[in-house]
């Protein structure tokens, strides 16, 4: 079910209040944004600038989209997956006045509906995540480029196709990939995905975490913050890896390394963080003990082989939300967590709005960044500057109290200077 209105397509608007206590929640937490905000209200840099956003309708996107447009931008919205839209933020959005098209489980053909609805105000900047605005626009409205300055991806995958479409010549306005700043990338993996891993478990199983075996499949920056979590919480962590040295940091860590042949038998609870297929499969679940838990926190949902699965279980029932229990020939039972998708996002609300504070202080800076200079930039794929990386790190401490120190003068000179030796 859905409501329609002059420049809004939602699920439900009575959500609208509910909504509102979400959004505000998260602004008290996005300090930099806050900040941001109060800087750029009188000088209002975003002035006649049409925003047409594709970004996951978020309680700490929306706090995004406010921020736009007290710095002067006028704005035009949609999701930019059809599950990840939260209908009551939707619905607070749309019951302002702001123009939004995104309600959850939409179909692929309304999901595009939607994007093309966000382009007839004909968008001077763009805002991507996962690039299916800009290439709706180069492919089906290229009439629209013209009048478009520049534009912002966030995701990894977004940048990739970015980048191939710019290497094909075929990128017809400046983008800057806001994916690739120390401030995103960094933080939402180690802090961002560790944490509402964590949370997703947790929310899904309520067990303690203590004294437990935690095997974390994957050491990259997502395994981690897990493994980093999960031992502040009391678990004994083992990690399965397949690269030595990425292992040897582990082992360095404190953590155990072990083949997932070995680790399943010993494992409480398993997560999956590498990006790759298979990592768990029924020869590992055959060895699993009564009562293991199993989940996924790397983007695609083929890490744990769920087919598998439901081959060595005579039955299975949902025992709570997002766990089933499977019940294997011998009675032994295994809890799969959110269907093996995201843990954090379909258990837990993703990253913390803390650490969403950050990315999305690049999407704004970038974006002014567009307005001022896109008409001087190349039609290439930008990366954030080292300053603005930096800005968003120094705001962040100073919202938090903190104060670092700063190199003297004679200190850069001998930082920079090959003269010095021993
Ligand atoms: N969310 C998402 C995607 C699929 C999905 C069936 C019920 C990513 C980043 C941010 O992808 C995102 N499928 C679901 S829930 C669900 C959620 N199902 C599948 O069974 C559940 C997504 C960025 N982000 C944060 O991390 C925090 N605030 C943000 O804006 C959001 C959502």
């Amino acid at each position: 079910m859905t409501v329609v209105g002059k420049n809004y397509k939602v699920a439900d608007l009575e959500l609208a209040e509910a909504g509102r206590l979400k959004i505000e929640w998260a602004e008290s937490r996005m300090p930099v944004l806050q900040h941001l905000s109060e800087k750029y209200r009188k000088e209002k840099p975003l002035k006649g600038q049409r925003i047409a956003g594709c970004l996951h309708v978020t309680k700490e996107t929306a706090v995004l989209v406010k921020t736009l447009i007290a710095a002067g931008a006028e704005v035009s919205w949609s999701g930019c997956n059809p599950l990840s839209t939260n209908d009551e933020v939707a619905a607070a959005l749309a019951a302002d006045g702001i123009s939004i098209y995104a309600w959850h489980g939409m179909s692929v053909e309304e999901f595009y509906w939607c994007i093309d609805k966000t382009l007839e105000f004909k968008p001077t900047l763009t805002l991507d995540d996962g690039a299916d605005l800009i290439a709706t626009i180069h492919q089906k409205h290229p009439e629209l480029i013209e009048s478009v300055l520049g534009g912002t991806e966030e995701t990894t995958t977004g940048v990739h196709r970015l980048r191939a479409l710019a290497e094909e010549g075929g990128l017809k306005y400046p983008v800057i990939a806001v994916n690739d700043a120390e401030t995103k990338w960094d933080f939402d993996n180690v802090y961002g995905t560790g944490q509402s891993s964590i949370d997703g478990i947790l929310r899904a199983t309520s067990i303690l975490l203590a004294g437990k075996n935690f095997v974390v499949a994957g050491y990259g920056h997502c395994g981690k913050g897990c493994a980093m979590r999960a031992s502040g919480l009391g678990a004994n962590v083992i990690v399965t890896e397949v690269k030595p040295t990425t292992s040897l940091k582990a082992v360095l860590e404190g953590h155990r390394v072990m083949p997932m042949d070995e680790a399943a038998k010993i494992g409480d609870i398993f997560i999956t963080a590498t990006g790759c297929k298979d990592v768990i499969i029924g020869r590992h679940i055959e060895k699993m003990k009564d009562g293991a838990v199993l989940c996924n926190t790397g983007h695609y949902d083929c890490e744990i082989n769920i087919n598998d699965l439901d081959k060595l279980k005579v039955s299975k029932r949902k025992i709570r939300t997002n766990n089933v229990e499977y019940t294997l020939k011998d009675g032994r039972r295994i809890y799969l967590l959110a269907d093996g998708r995201l843990v954090n996002l379909a258990s837990a609300e993703g990253h913390p709005s803390e650490v969403m504070d950050m990315s999305f202080a690049n999407q704004f800076m970038s974006l002014i960044r567009c307005a001022r200079e896109g008409k001087n930039l190349e039609n290439k794929v930008y990366d954030i500057p080292e300053e603005q990386d930096q800005e968003v790190g120094t705001i962040k401490l100073r919202t938090m109290g903190m104060n670092i120190d700063t190199l003297t003068e004679e200190q850069e000179k001998y930082l920079n200077s090959w003269e010095f030796g021993t």
